[in-house]
C-alpha cells in the first residue's frame, strides 16, 4: 500500500462512500500494522467519583454535526443532574486539545428528559401524519413487523424494502445510523435476503459525484492544520464556526492554524457567516449558484496574465489545453479554450462577464486573481453549501480548478479545492453482511420510488445495479432519521405520497422523540438515548488530532425504551436468523469484543478497563494531512483512480454520460467544469413571480432537527429568515416582523432578521426547524423544506435544497 493510499484510507475509513466504511474490518487490520505516521497519545485524568452518591459517567453526543464530543454526566439517584465535558490533557493546540462540547451537547439532559420522549411502542390509528397512535406491547410490535416483512418479501421481493437515510446516531458504533448499509438494520435485512440500497447522501451528493470525476473517488483536501503553512486561504461556502463547532472540531484547528500563519483569509458566501465574523480579511458576497462563473473569471485573469502553473497542468492534468485532451474530445473542447472564448459557446469568460453573473465587482475579481497568482500554492477549500444546489456538480468541480491552475495540489500550504480532510484512528466496526440485492437508487429519490418506480431507469433516474426498478418501495425502515418529512425536500409532496397507505404499506420509525417523521410511522419503536447504553463514539472531523470516546450507560432506560441491538435481535429471531444476527453476544459483549479486535491491531491503545475510566482517547499526529502528496511526488507510481490516472479537468466519462442519459432541456452534464445558470437561480424566468433566491444553511441552534426541541437553545439562536434591508424596505418589513415566505410548493411564517449580512435579492433560512403546520398547511416553525423542491440535480440525482425561488411579504397583525 502506498503511503498516500494508506493516509487516505486512514481518514476516510469511517466517513464517505467510495472507500467503504462497511469493509473497515479488513482494511483496519491491514492498516494498523502499517501505519507509519508518528503520533503522540495523550495522558488523561480518570473521572473522579464525587461525594455522596453522585457519579460522573463518560457519555457522548453522537449526532451528525461533524464533531463528536464527550459529555461527563453527573448522575445522582439515577438521574442526570448536569453535564460537563472534556477536562483532560493540557489543552494546548498541537498537544491534546480539550474536546469541549458545544451548547447543544451540554443540553443533552434536556433531550433525555424531554416531554417529546417516546415512551413505549405504538401503532398508528389515525391517518399518516396526524400523530394518532395507540400503545402496543413490544411483542406485538415485533410480530407485526416480522409478519409484514415476510409477506412483502414473498409478494414483491426484498427490493421492496428500503432503509431511509438517517444520521441521528452516526457517531455510534453499535447504534451507528449512517451510512444505512453499516447499520444493525442492514445487518438484519441482509440476513433476510437484502433491501433496496441507496447511494449518495443529503450532505454531499453533488460534490461527491462531481469531484469523483476530477480526482477519482471521494476527493480529499489538506487538513486544516496545514493552514499554518499557507500564504492565502479562500473558503468557498464553508462555515466551520457553525458546522464544525466543538472544541475538538475543525473550527478550533482553523482558528489556531490561521493564528500561526497569519495568512490572508477570504470568505466567499452570500452571507456574512460566523466563520467570517471578524476573523476574515475579506468577505466576498456572491449570488448563490454562481461560484463557477467567479472561478471562470479568475481563471481568465490567471491565464491572460500568465500566472498559471503550466508545468503542473501539463504533467498532472487532462484537458487544460489542447495538448492533454483525450483523443475522443472535439477540437477546442479544452478548459483554456472555454475560458478564452474559443469553445463551443464562443463567449470569453472575462472578469466583466463573471461580474454580471456573480454580482461581484470586476476590480475585486481581478485583484483576487492576481493575489492567487502571486501566492502560489494557495489554500482553496469549499464547504458543501454551494454544491447543495441544482448545478452543484459543476460548481464543486469548478472550485477545484483554482487549485489546479495554481499548481497547489499535493503540497504543504496548498489544496485541492475540496472540503478539508483529516486523520482518524482505525477502529474495528460492527461486521456487516453483504446485501444480496444489487439495485440502488439515489437517496433523494425514495419518494419517487414509492409512486412512479415503473418509470425509473438507469438513464432517466440514475438507477444503479439494474436497468430499471423492478418493484415499488412497500416498506420503509426509518432509523434515527427525520428525512421521512422534515429533512427531505418538498414536505407537501412527501405528505401526499405517504398518505396512500396502500402504496408504501409499512413505515417503521425508530427514534427517541415524537418528531414529524415519527408522526408518519405505522409502528413507532422508542429507542434508548446514548445516555442509556454503552457504545463507542467516533467519526469526528478532527484534522490531525483524532480521538474516540467510550460512551457509557449513565442512567437506566427511561420508560419502556429499548436499544436498536435488542430490537433487531428480536425481529431476527422471528425471521429465523436470530443466532446469525447476534453470534451469541449481548450488546455489552459486542462492545468489548470490537475493542479487543481493535487492540489486536493496535496494542498501543489503552485497555478496555482503562478506557472505562478515562472515557476519551486522543492521538496527535505530528504531520498535517496533505492530500495526494504521493501522486504529486510520483504520478506514475501513484496514479489516481480516475480512468486516466490523472486529474481530469476534461472527463471523457462525463462526455459519454452526457450523450447517453435522458436529460430535460434545462439540465446540463458537461465534460468540463463550466458555468451554467441554475434552475431556480437568479436568471430563471420564475423570478418574475418569485424574485428572491432562498438559500439554506446548517444552523448552530440544532444539528439538523436534533436538539430542535430544547427551549433554551431555541431562545439563544432564534429561527428567523435573513433578509437585506433593501428587500425588507421594499416590502415594508422591519426587523422582527412576522413574514410569509412562499412559492408554489408551500408557505412558511417566521420573523424576519433584517441584516446587511446577506446580499440583496437573496434570503436565507437555517434548515432543520421542526415542521409545524396549521390546518391550512402553513408552517409556523420556519421549516425550509416546505419550500424546497424534489426535482433532483442532473448528474448525482442529488438534493438541490439550497436552490429555491420565493417571495416574501409582511404578515398583517390581526
Ligand atoms: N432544506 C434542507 N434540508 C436538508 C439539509 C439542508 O441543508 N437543507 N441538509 C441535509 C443534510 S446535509 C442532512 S445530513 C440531513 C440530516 O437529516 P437527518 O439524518 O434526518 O438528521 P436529523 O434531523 O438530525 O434527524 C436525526 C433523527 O435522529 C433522532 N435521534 C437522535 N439521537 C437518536 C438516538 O439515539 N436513537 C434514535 N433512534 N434516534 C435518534 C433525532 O431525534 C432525529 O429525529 O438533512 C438534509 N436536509
Ligand atoms: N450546527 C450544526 N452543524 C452542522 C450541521 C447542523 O445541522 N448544525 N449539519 C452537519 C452536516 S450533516 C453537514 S452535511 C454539514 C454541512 O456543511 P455545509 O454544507 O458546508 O453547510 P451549509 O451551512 O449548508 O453551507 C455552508 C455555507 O455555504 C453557503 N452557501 C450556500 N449557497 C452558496 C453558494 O452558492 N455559494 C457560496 N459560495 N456559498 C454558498 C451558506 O450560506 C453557508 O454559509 O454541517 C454539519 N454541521
Ligand atoms: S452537537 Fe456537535 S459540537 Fe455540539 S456537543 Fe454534539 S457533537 Fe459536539
Ligand atoms: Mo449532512
Amino acid at each position: 500500500m502506498t503511503k498516500q493510499k494508506q493516509q487516505s484510507d486512514l481518514m476516510n475509513l469511517t466517513r464517505r462512500g467510495f472507500i467503504k466504511a462497511t469493509s473497515a474490518v479488513g482494511s483496519t487490520a491491514a492498516l494498523a500494522s502499517s501505519i507509519s505516521l508518528p503520533f503522540k497519545s495523550s495522558s488523561a485524568n480518570a473521572a473522579e467519583p464525587k461525594a455522596n452518591d453522585e457519579k460522573v459517567v463518560w457519555s457522548a453526543c453522537t449526532v451528525n454535526c461533524g464533531s463528536r464530543c464527550p459529555l461527563r454526566m453527573h448522575v445522582q439517584n439515577g438521574e442526570i443532574k448536569y453535564v460537563e465535558t472534556d477536562d483532560t490533557g493540557d489543552d494546548e493546540f498541537g498537544n491534546s486539545p480539550q474536546v469541549r462540547a458545544c451548547l447543544r451537547g451540554r443540553s443533552m439532559r434536556r433531550r433525555v428528559y424531554n416531554p417529546d420522549r417516546l415512551k413505549y411502542p405504538m401503532k398508528r390509528v389515525g391517518k399518516r401524519g396526524e400523530g394518532k397512535f395507540k400503545r402496543i406491547s413490544w411483542e406485538e410490535a415485533y410480530d407485526e413487523i416480522a409478519d409484514t416483512m415476510k409477506r412483502l418479501i414473498k409478494d414483491y421481493g426484498n427490493d421492496s424494502i428500503y432503509l431511509n437515510y438517517g444520521t441521528g446516531t452516526l457517531g455510534g458504533t453499535v447504534t451507528k445510523s449512517w451510512p444505512p448499509a453499516s447499520t444493525l438494520v442492514a445487518r438484519l435485512m441482509n440476513l433476510c435476503g437484502g433491501y433496496l440500497n441507496h447511494y449518495g447522501d443529503y450532505s454531499t451528493a453533488q460534490i461527491a459525484e462531481g469531484l469523483h470525476h476530477t480526482y477519482g473517488g471521494w476527493a480529499l483536501n489538506n487538513s486544516f492544520s496545514d493552514l499554518a503553512n499557507t500564504k492565502l486561504t479562500i473558503q468557498f461556502g464553508n462555515n466551520p464556526a457553525e458546522t464544525r463547532m466543538s472544541g475538538g472540531g475543525l473550527i478550533h484547528h482553523y482558528v489556531e492554524s490561521k493564528n500561526i500563519s497569519n495568512a490572508k483569509t477570504i470568505v466567499i458566501d452570500p452571507r456574512y457567516t460566523d466563520t467570517a465574523g471578524g476573523r476574515e480579511d475579506q468577505w466576498i458576497p456572491i449570488r448563490p449558484s454562481t461560484d463557477a462563473a467567479l472561478v471562470a473569471g479568475l481563471a481568465h485573469v490567471l491565464i491572460t496574465e500568465d500566472l498559471v502553473d503550466q508545468t503542473f497542468l501539463d504533467k498532472y492534468c487532462v484537458g487544460y489545453d489542447e495538448k492533454t485532451l483525450p483523443a475522443s474530445a472535439l477540437k477546442h473542447s479544452d478548459y483554456k479554450s472555454y475560458i478564452l472564448g474559443r469553445g463551443e459557446d464562443g463567449v470569453e469568460k472575462t472578469p466583466a462577464w463573471a461580474s454580471k453573473i456573480t454580482g461581484i465587482p470586476v476590480d475585486t475579481i481581478v485583484k483576487l486573481g492576481r493575489e492567487m497568482g502571486a501566492s502560489k500554492p494557495c489554500a482553496i477549500y469549499q464547504g458543501w453549501g454551494l454544491q447543495r444546489t441544482s448545478n452543484g456538480e459543476l460548481a464543486s468541480r469548478a472550485i477545484a480548478m483554482l487549485s489546479l491552475l495554481t499548481g497547489s495540489v499535493g503540497v504543504q500550504g496548498g489544496s485541492t479545492g475540496a472540503r478539508e480532510s483529516g486523520l482518524s484512528i482505525p477502529f474495528v466496526r460492527f461486521p456487516t453482511v453483504p446485501n444480496p440485492v444489487p439495485t440502488s437508487i439515489s437517496m433523494f429519490l425514495w419518494t419517487d420510488a414509492i409512486h412512479r418506480h415503473h418509470e425509473m431507469t438507469a438513464k432517466t433516474d440514475g438507477v444503479r445495479g439494474a436497468e430499471r426498478l423492478a418493484n415499488p418501495i412497500k416498506m420503509i425502515w426509518n432509523y434515527a432519521g427525520n428525512c421521512l418529512i422534515n429533512q427531505h425536500a418538498e414536505i407537501n409532496r412527501t405528505h401526499n405520497i405517504l398518505q396512500d397507505d396502500k402504496a408504501c404499506e409499512m413505515i417503521v420509525v425508530v427514534d427517541n422523540h415524537m418528531t414529524s417523521s415519527a408522526k408518519y410511522a405505522d409502528i413507532i419503536l422508542p429507542d434508548l438515548t446514548t445516555s442509556e447504553q454503552d457504545d463507542w463514539a467516533m467519526d469526528a472531523y478532527a484534522s490531525n488530532a483524532p480521538y474516540f470516546i467510550f460512551a457509557q450507560k449513565a442512567i437506566e432506560p427511561q420508560f419502556e425504551a429499548k436499544g436498536i441491538y435488542e430490537m433487531c435481535s428480536e425481529i431476527a429471531k422471528r425471521m429465523g436468523v436470530g443466532q446469525e444476527f447476534t453470534e451469541g453476544r449481548t450488546q455489552e459483549e459486542w462492545v468489548e469484543h470490537l475493542y479487543a479486535e481493535t487492540r489486536k491491531q493496535d496494542p498501543s491503545l489503552p485497555t478496555f478497563e482503562e478506557m472505562k475510566k478515562r472515557g476519551i482517547y486522543k492521538r496527535q499526529y505530528e504531520h498535517d494531512f496533505i492530500a495526494y502528496e504521493d501522486f504529486r511526488k510520483d504520478p506514475e507510481a501513484n496514479p489516481l483512480t480516475t480512468p486516466s490516472g490523472k486529474i481530469e479537468i476534461y472527463s471523457e466519462t462525463l462526455a459519454n454520460i452526457a450523450k447517453e442519459w435522458e436529460l430535460k432541456e434545462d439540465e446540463v452534464i458537461h465534460p468540463l467544469p463550466i458555468y451554467v445558470d441554475s434552475i431556480e437561480g437568479h436568471k430563471d424566468p420564475l423570478t418574475a413571480k418569485y424574485p428572491l433566491q432562498l438559500t439554506g444553511f446548517h444552523y448552530k441552534a440544532r444539528c439538523h432537527s436534533t436538539y430542535g426541541n430544547v427551549a433554551e437553545i431555541k431562545a439563544v439562536a432564534r429561527q428567523e429568515v435573513w433578509i437585506n434591508p433593501i428587500d425588507a424596505e421594499e416590502r415594508g418589513i422591519k426587523n422582527g416582523d412576522m413574514v410569509a415566505i412562499y412559492n408554489d410548493r408551500g408557505e412558511v411564517h417566521i420573523p424576519a432578521k433584517v441584516t446587511p449580512r446577506i446580499l440583496p435579492r437573496v434570503v436565507a433560512l437555517g434548515e432543520g426547524a421542526w415542521y409545524s403546520p396549521d390546518g391550512q398547511k402553513v408552517d409556523h416553525a420556519g421549516s425550509i423544506n416546505v419550500l424546497t423542491t424534489q426535482r433532483p440535480s442532473p448528474l448525482a440525482k442529488g438534493n438541490p435544497q439550497h436552490s429555491n425561488l420565493v417571495q416574501i411579504k409582511a404578515v398583517k397583525k390581526v
